[in-house]
């Protein structure tokens, strides 16, 4: 993968195993849960039974990771026979793929609420990550998400690659910036994009590990102060 900002072009990135000429991934593309189609009591049924079954897992992968989670365990958790689980997700991979998608299906909803602030791109970028801390704390999906992610060697199924949307969004959002004149003269949106991404990936890491996230909010303001006074023009 070329390294940008030395003058080559912007990296478009696409999903392993994508078709060619498939869409490139756009910020947090995840495909919507299939029960959106207008009231079905059936469906509805089926629907809460899934984000059921989806939240037990997301809880035994954040706390066992993707190994050490069984089917059974899952069943156990939500009161379902296995088969009763199977009949939603034919297999723990599939399970997997369901937790990462809603983990990342959480973004589109953050970044609408903070656009709607109206604030400028660079305001902007600092509340989208303020609010990702914030969800890295309190949302078990957010964390097991997180988990499989670092686990995905171990995963046999197709995950979405990682870290690449939020270094496009915050890009996106720092380029902006740059136009209107709000970057510290020499600061590359790209670069400081992928550092600001690695600086809250390590954050919530180092949070998790030491705290399991319990001030993963605090931790991420002092290092965001860090960087954006790196990043903000005087
Ligand atoms: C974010 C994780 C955990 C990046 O974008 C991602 O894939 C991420 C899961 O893989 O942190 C930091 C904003």
């Amino acid at each position: 993968m070329p390294e940008p900002d030395s003058g080559t072009r912007p990296e478009t990135v696409t999903a392993p195993g994508a078709a060619p000429g498939a869409e490139p991934p756009g910020p947090f593309r995840v495909r919507p849960i299939a029960t959106r189609r207008g009231p079905d009591p059936k469906q509805d049924r089926a629907a809460r039974t899934r984000l059921l079954v989806l939240t037990a897992a997301a809880e035994l992968f954040t706390a066992r990771g993707f190994r050490h989670t069984s089917v059974q365990e899952v069943a156990d958790r939500v009161g379902m026979t296995k088969g009763a689980v199977y009949f939603h997700y034919p297999t723990k991979e599939a399970l997997a793929v369901a937790v990462v998608e809603q983990h990342y299906a959480r973004w589109p909803l953050l970044l609408a609420g903070v656009t709607a602030e109206g604030r400028g791109p660079l305001e902007t970028a600092e509340r989208l990550l303020a609010g990702a801390a914030l969800a890295f704390r309190d949302d078990v999906v957010v964390q097991a998400g997180t988990r499989l992610q670092v686990e995905r060697p171990q995963i046999d199924a197709e995950l979405p690659t990682p870290y690449v949307d939020w270094t496009e969004l915050l890009a996106g959002l720092l380029s902006r910036a740059e136009a209107l004149g709000e970057l510290r003269a020499g600061v590359r949106p790209r670069t400081a994009a992928r550092s600001l991404v690695a600086a809250f990936f390590g954050t919530q890491h180092i949070s998790d590990v030491l705290h399991e996230r319990a001030y993963v909010v605090e931790r991420w303001s002092e290092t965001a102060e860090l960087l954006f006074r790196a990043i903000r023009a005087e």
